[in-house]
């Protein structure tokens, strides 16, 4: 179906999946790689060996070496030029991500920019990696501090986003000096090998080690090696809470660094001074959106009880009309679910719903005939519920959507957006100042991300993305966010002939 994007992508040789020498490392056990549109094998990449991924660290050990001595905006036009790789290679590239991973083409373009954006972000930052001076308290004393590279960081990616996340965390990790070994999901694994070439390109052609970017691909056997691993000074981890608490521990356990990207239960409160047409795109492009598979995915609208009704009527209105099928007909809304595994989590909790007393408005099922001969396609659902359910308190990833109704003062609603295990996106539809200020301040939404009129999916790279609780408090992407890809050393430099101690102590000799 996407023969051509394949070959010019380079992918359409890996037929047996053998590592190709453009650093990345795999001879173990085939990985087949379906694609959830229409069922059909792309290809075969093999997982990493441990042989394989002791040769993946060595070969990013010994890049480092250069890659650290190059002059910081150095590295930057590095990653300019992988940017402009990617501008070159959008369409492709943007067609593989919808065909392997099932969200629609419009967002596997959407998802590229994503990686262009942050490459040029990370040019600029290469030029701020600022620390501070400070004055020292001793006389004829310098006191400044230097943000210096970290060295290897280990990437662990998820199959919803499978390219763009990893070019937030590997963009700024290169212009910060470090070298990146990525292990993308088992479920997307040519979407790893398609960026591995285009970076390897970039680096071939300016005569830079190919271990500045290392491809390892598997399942969280080899995403273990990683975390458990001192020689990997940072592990970012994007996927499941349950995942990020294992990763999190082993990391812990070896006292290394982890930046964790994991589950959200996102919701949107809807007040009484909310646009109606506004609040219907934002949240049925939140559920619907990726197929509901986002980690910002709008899972909960929180209503007012004056306007449920309302709001209830236009959204199911608008589910009526969304079209379902092939992601990569521009005239379908929603996709796939990711594989079958996936359908099957879908239907579990749709009973579950039915089971713990909750409401269905919109009924789910499987889709099958002509178009959906995956079997991955389902109908996005609408259900009523108490927040307190048990299955509202997880993060089903799918496109359930479920509708709860406050009464009273907005303090209600955030109570109840708060309510929950996760601390990922939020968002307030009004047109009150009070209403938006108070869910903007201290007592207001717990959560990473916080938006005033839009729905909860679709960050834009320039802020820093993650969220609280078990979301897993790493912030990736923009603000700030490079600061945990470098190490600070604070330098202290005497240029008198005393030695006088801080804090005034007396030792003489
Ligand atoms: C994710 O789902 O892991 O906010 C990341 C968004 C995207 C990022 C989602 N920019 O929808």
């Amino acid at each position: 179906m996407i023969q051509e994007e394949l070959k010019r992508l380079g992918l359409n040789e890996i037929n047996e999946g053998t590592s190709t020498g453009q650093n990345w490392f795999s001879n173990g056990e085939i990985l087949e790689s379906y694609s959830p549109a229409d069922g059909q094998l792309i290809g075969k990449v093999k997982a990493s060996t441990k042989e394989d991924y002791e040769k993946a660290i060595a070969s990013a050990q010994e890049a480092f070496k250069t890659w650290r001595a190059t002059p910081a905006p150095l590295r930057g036009e590095i990653v300019r030029q992988f940017g402009e790789k990617l501008r070159a290679y959008k369409a492709d590239l943007g067609k593989l991500v919808s065909y392997e991973m099932g969200k629609s083409y419009q967002e596997g373009l959407g998802e590229v920019q994503e990686m262009i954006d942050i490459c040029d972000f990370a040019v600029g930052q290469s030029r701020q990696l600022y620390g501070l001076t400070m004055h020292s308290e001793r006389p004829g004393h310098r006191m400044y501090e230097q943000y210096h590279p970290l060295g290897i960081v280990g990437v662990i990616s998820a199959f919803n986003f499978p390219v763009a996340v990893w070019s937030w965390n590997a963009a700024l990790a290169w212009v910060c000096g470090d070298v990146v070994v990525w292990k993308p999901s088992e479920k997307t694994p040519l979407c790893g090998v398609a960026c591995q070439k285009i970076i390897q390109e970039v680096l071939k052609e300016n005569n830079l080690p190919e271990g500045i970017s290392v491809l390892i691909n598997g399942d969280y056997k080899i995403g273990e090696l990683m975390s458990k691993d001192t020689r990997v000074p940072l592990v970012s981890a994007t996927g499941s809470t349950r995942m990020g608490k294992i990763v999190a521990q082993e990391v812990a356990a070896r006292l290394g660094k982890s930046l964790l990207e994991l589950g959200g239960n996102n919701a949107i409160i809807v007040t009484p001074d909310s646009d109606l047409k506004m609040t219907v795109i934002g949240a049925v492009f939140g559920a619907v959106g990726t197929a509901g598979q986002r980690c910002t995915s709008t899972r909960r609208l929180i209503i007012h009880e004056s306007i449920y009704d309302k709001v209830k009527d236009a959204i199911v209105a608008a589910y009526g009309q969304l079209r379902i099928g092939n992601p990569l007909d521009q005239n379908n809304h929603v996709g796939p679910l990711i594989d079958k595994d996936a359908v099957n989590t879908y239907l579990a909790a749709l009973d579950k719903v039915k089971e713990q007393g909750g409401n269905i408005v919109v009924e789910g099922g499987v889709l099958e005939g002509a178009g959906y001969e995956s079997g991955c396609y389902v109908k996005p659902a609408i259900a009523e519920v108490k927040n307190e359910l048990e299955i509202v308190q997880h993060e089903t990833f799918a496109p359930i959507l479920y509708l709860i109704k406050y009464s009273g003062d907005v303090e209600n609603a955030i109570e109840l957006q708060n309510g929950v295990a996760q601390g990922l996106s939020s968002a307030i539809m009004t047109n009150n100042l009070r209403e938006a200020e108070k869910f903007l301040s201290a007592a207001g939404s717990d959560c990473g991300i916080a938006n005033v009129n839009i729905g909860t999916s679709g960050a834009e790279i320039g802020g820093a993305f993650g969220g609280e609780k078990e979301t897993g408090g790493g912030r990736e992407s923009g603000s700030d966010a490079w600061k945990i890809y470098m190490r600070r050393q604070t330098n202290t430099i005497n240029y008198t002939t005393n030695l006088p101690l801080a804090q005034g102590i007396k030792f003489d000799l």
